[in-house]
């Protein structure tokens, strides 16, 4: 049976992916490293060192530990710059009411994302007290696509793998719940999120009605 429901944050609840978007680009400018949408899609729920990772590839020389951690934090800092200003108008359309339906429908709510910032922007955002559980990246060693933060939620939640459905907007968070032998909703493109089990185009669209219905039969 259906226990719980585990929602990713960036690109799912809150409309921060723009953000994350234009604070990287603005960094890979400032380094004038080229920076396109297919490297921003990529980017979307890896953590912030594997996101400059990324990013570097396209560098033409090599950056030491300690200059990667002086770019992350320059990256984070353009990042808290906007969610500052952050309130309850930038959850997603829907995003409320999606978590609502499932504290209603009796199940138990987690939260699992890869930013460090997730904590700040529930605040911000008046959603943390709909959270049974909090996973963020300072919880776990292995990001996504490793299975280990969606793992980490259903055991804080105390509940079975394959009682939880988990929903994600990015292709490696995808790729994390299936490895986590859960069900996966993606959110956004079925192209970029092939691997799932059901593709929403937004968080709007989220009807437990879906889940109970294949609960039944
Ligand atoms: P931070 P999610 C992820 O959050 C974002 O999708 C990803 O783009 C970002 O790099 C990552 O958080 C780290 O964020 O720099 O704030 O620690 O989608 O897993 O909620
Ligand atoms: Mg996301």
């Amino acid at each position: 049976p259906l226990k719980a429901v585990i929602f990713d944050l960036d690109g799912v609840i809150a409309d921060t992916a723009v953000v994350h978007h234009a604070a990287w680009k603005r960094l890979a400018g400032e380094i004038g490293v080229p920076f396109d949408d297919a490297t921003g899609e990529r980017m979307k729920g890896v953590d912030r060192l594997g996101s400059l990772d990324i990013l570097l590839q396209a560098a033409t020389r090599t950056y030491t530990e300690t200059e990667k951690h002086t770019l992350a934090a320059h990256k984070n800092d353009y990042y808290r710059e906007q969610i500052e200003h952050f309130g309850p108008r930038d959850l997603l359309p829907g995003a409320r009411m999606a978590i609502e339906q499932v504290r209603r429908a009796g199940l138990k709510v987690a939260l699992a994302s890869a930013s460090r910032n997730a904590s700040l922007l529930l605040e911000r955002l008046g959603i943390a007290d709909l959270f049974d559980v909090i996973v963020d990246a300072s919880r776990i060693s292995r990001s996504k696509p490793d299975p280990e933060i969606f793992l980490a939620a259903a055991s804080a939640l105390g509940v079975a793998t394959d009682e939880c459905i988990g929903v994600e907007d990015a292709a490696a968070g995808i790729a994390s719940i299936r490895a986590a032998g859960m069900a996966a909703v993606g959110i956004g493109q079925s192209q970029v999120l092939a691997e799932a089990d059901l593709v929403l185009p937004s968080i709007a669209a989220f009807d437990m009605d879906i889940f109970t219905a294949t609960r039944t039969t």
